[in-house]
């Protein structure tokens, strides 16, 4: 059965540092990176080699796209960071994004608030911030997404990675 394992992460907000350490903890190891914005770096920067990136509402720099849908093995991703679609007041916007990429698996930030969701077919996975976290969980979260052909399971980690079970969520496919 196949199996595609990425990471994904947000809204840095100039922490270089821990962009850099998660990259190079999981290069090599998982299938694929992201990054979903506000990371106020330079679109040139080399941490951003083997990342998949977008711009957020931070980003003046401007070689970020604003989406960027990407095949992996089974699974096809939409990735924006979530301003563009509204999503401090409607999911319409976004999930009509994720539809039209024909997506399997959403990923989005801006909120900064960890939280994965499915509405329809589309799993919607934000993985929180790893620098500034907003809401009720105030760890500084990344995620972890473990996709087969039947499930899509999405785990936590906290920026010295250590699991957060507490939000671990699992999905049909
Ligand atoms: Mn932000």
């Amino acid at each position: 059965m196949a199996s595609t394992t990425f990471i994904v992460m947000s809204d840095s907000h100039g922490d270089r540092e821990i962009v850099k350490e998660i990259k190079e903890r999981y290069q090599g190891k998982v299938d694929a990176i992201f990054h979903n914005g506000d990371s106020e770096l330079p679109s040139s920067d080399p941490v951003w080699d083997g990342i998949y990136v977008v711009a957020g509402n931070c980003d003046y720099d401007s070689g970020y796209p604003n989406n960027l849908v990407t095949q992996l093995a089974n699974v096809r991703v939409a990735q924006t960071h979530g301003h563009l679609y509204h999503i401090n007041f409607m999911w319409d916007r976004l999930d009509l994004f994720a539809q039209e990429a024909q997506a399997d698996i959403c990923l989005y930030g801006h909120l900064h608030r960890a939280s994965a969701w499915q509405e329809g077919n589309i799993v919607f996975i934000n993985p929180g911030s790893v620098l500034q976290p907003r809401g009720e969980i105030r760890e500084k979260l990344y995620a972890k997404v473990e996709v087969t052909d039947t499930s899509i399971k999405v785990d936590y980690y906290t920026r010295d990675h250590k699991l957060y079970p507490q939000i671990s969520k699992e999905f049909k496919r």
